[in-house]
This record gives structure tokens, sequence and C-alpha cells, in this order.
């Protein structure tokens, strides 16, 4: 009986703490220090070293401590047959739309762009953006992206959003399906990347995506580095046709110090820090799903293993 946290960012501690401060009746352990390992029944994840999850021979439950699964799939070694969960919590949307939205602004209006001049000390007022004149296109209208799409509709900005399900959501328009993204980013002013890293979306961000973007459209990864194509994006910052880039997710992280989005004055980077999951408000429902699995009741958030997210 019991919980394991595994992972390998230093923070399984704080995360053993919460669990056992609101359920101090369930045994948890963080994998670094000794556990009884036949009798942990769930493992709480974030980026665990490959492999360790095929330690624990009674284990019926591997829960993400995130919103995203991807990296569990990346762990061959995994016991995939067992139910998987993630993480949908109201405050890890309002962090994620409020990352959003100032990186939206800072586009608008330059912030980057005068910080690269206050380094050379150059005096250069720039032609800034106005919100009636951006339209913000979303990839992905899920539990992150629908909310981030209406809350920057409420500020007041055109807001449109692809999924691959049809979507109703109050003051955006929704596009799905394949047949329906050209149209969708034909449109698109700054496109925000929200889709889960899957077979099907790996390296959406490409070539073929950009140019069918207005010129000068720009560009906001807050979602997995496997969705972009460095390389492509690369290309179209050079070649003038996106007019920047701000990425928060990258194929390695940290991203390795010889990568050219580091220099590149075009692209802001962020330390995928875009919304981090809150221990508090996320611990109840992982022990409410710890409780249901003791109960033989249905998880909650459990993920489609056909859908992969
Ligand atoms: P959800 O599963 O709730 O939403 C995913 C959305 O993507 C859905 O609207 C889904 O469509 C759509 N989608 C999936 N596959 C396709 C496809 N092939 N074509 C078109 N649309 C597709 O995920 P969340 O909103 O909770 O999270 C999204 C991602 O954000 C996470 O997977 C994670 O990678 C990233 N993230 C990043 C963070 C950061 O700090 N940078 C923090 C938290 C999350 P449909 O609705 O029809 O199923
Ligand atoms: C997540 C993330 O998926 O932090 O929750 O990226």
């Amino acid at each position: 009986m019991g919980i394991v946290v595994l992972r390998q960012d230093g923070k399984a501690d704080e995360w053993k703490r919460a669990l056992r401060n609101f359920a101090p009746e369930v045994p948890v352990y963080s994998a670094e220090e000794p556990h009884p390992k036949a009798e942990i029944e769930m493992a709480l994840v974030w980026k665990h070293p490959k492999g360790s999850l095929s330690e624990y021979p009674n284990l019926k439950c591997i829960a993400s401590s995130g919103a995203g699964v991807d990296f569990i799939f990346k762990d061959t070694q995994a016991p995939l047959h067992l139910p998987i969960t993630r993480v949908v919590d109201p405050i890890l949307a309002k962090d994620m739309a409020e990352h959003v939205i100032a990186t939206v602004f800072a586009h608008l209006k330059n912030v980057n762009t005068y910080k690269l001049q206050q380094f050379d000390q150059t005096w250069k007022p720039r032609t800034y953006l106005r919100m009636k004149e951006v339209t913000i296109g979303i990839l992905g209208l899920g539990e992150l992206g629908a909310f981030t799409a209406t809350e920057l509709s409420t500020i007041g900005f055109k807001v449109q959003g692809w999924s691959r399900s049809q979507k109703e959501i109050t003051s955006v328009t929704t596009f799905n399906g394949p047949d329906q993204l050209d149209l969708f980013l034909g449109s698109t002013d700054v496109l925000v990347c929200l889709l889960p890293l899957t077979p099907n979306t790996q390296g959406i961000l490409n070539k073929k995506i950009f140019e069918k973007l207005p010129k000068n459209a720009f560009l906001i990864n807050v979602a997995r580095g496997g969705h972009l194509n460095d390389d492509d994006l690369l290309e179209a910052l050079d070649s003038g046709h996106l007019s920047g880039a701000a990425l928060d997710v990258f194929h390695t992280e940290p991203l390795p110090g010889p990568h050219p989005f580091w220099q590149h004055p075009k692209v802001h980077m962020s330390p995928h820090c875009a919304s981090v999951s809150d221990t508090e408000s996320v611990v109840p429902q992982i022990i409410a799903n710890y409780k249901r699995l003791k109960t033989g009741k249905a998880l909650e958030n459990e993920i489609s293993k056909t859908q992969g997210y």
C-alpha cells in the first residue's frame, strides 16, 4: 500500500511532504529513500528515471504530476498497460493563461527588442501593435488552450483555436481537424501551441505551417519542444517571414549551450516555467485518485492510450 514519488528535479521531498500533510494515513515515499517497492500501488511521476517504474511489481496506476504525459510514453520499459492519469487544475490553467498574455503583450509592445536595444544603448522607437489589430490562434483547445483562449478574448483580443474535435467556446472562433488547419493559420497573427505531444502532433510546428501564417506572424510554444522543427523556425525567422518566437519548451532541457536559439535576437526563451503544478492545489486530486484505486472506482483525469493524451 502506498505512493512513490519519482522525479529527478529535487522536488520529490516537497511533493512527499504535501501528500503526507494532506493525507497522513497514506504511506508516501520519495524514490530516493529506502521504501517497500512491492507495496507501492501508485507512482507519482515527473520525468522519472527511465526504467524505474518497472521496479514496482504491484503498481496499479501511473500518475503524472503535470498536465503532459509524453515523458511516460518515452519510457519504453514503463508498464504502459496500467492506467495513466494527469493533472487538470484551475491554477495550472490560470498560470498558463497569464504567461501567454504576458508574452503576447511583450510581443505587441516590443518589450524584448527594447531590452536588446538598451544593452546596445540604442534609442530607437518602433511601431507597436494594438490588441484590435491582432488575431491570436491557439493550437489545442483542451484544459489550458480553452481557458487561455477565453482569457485572451475577455481582455479584448480576437481569438481562434484549433483542436481535433469540434468545440464551442464563447467569443472564440473554432476550427477542427486537418482540413480546417490552413484556414485557421491564414488568419492567425500570433500562433500559440498548447497541444499535447503525441505521434500526431510531433513536429507540427514546421516549415509548412509557418508558410501558411501571414508575414510577420509570431510563434509562442508553451507545449513541448518536440512540436517544433528548430531548423524550420530559424529559417522562417532569418528570412523575415516570422517576426519572432517565444519558446518555453525545448527538445532537450536545459537547452544545450551551443544551440542557436540562445543567441538569436528574435527568439525569447524561458526555462519551461510557463505554468508549474502547484503541490497544494494538485495533491487533493492525487489522493482522491489513490482512494478510488483502493476502492475500485473509475479514476479521474485518466488519459486515452489510443490518443496518447
Ligand atoms: P488537453 O489534453 O486538455 O488538451 C489538448 C488539446 O489538444 C485538445 O483540445 C485536443 O483536441 C487537442 N489535440 C490533441 N491532438 C490533436 C491533434 N492531432 N490535432 C488537433 N488537436 C489536437 O491538454 P492540456 O490543455 O491540459 O495541456 C496541453 C499541453 O500543455 C500539455 O500536454 C503539455 O505538453 C503542455 N504544458 C506545458 C506547460 C509549460 O509549463 N510549458 C505546463 C502545462 C502543460 P480535443 O479537444 O479534440 O481532444
Ligand atoms: C506539464 C508541464 O505538462 O509542466 O504540466 O509541462
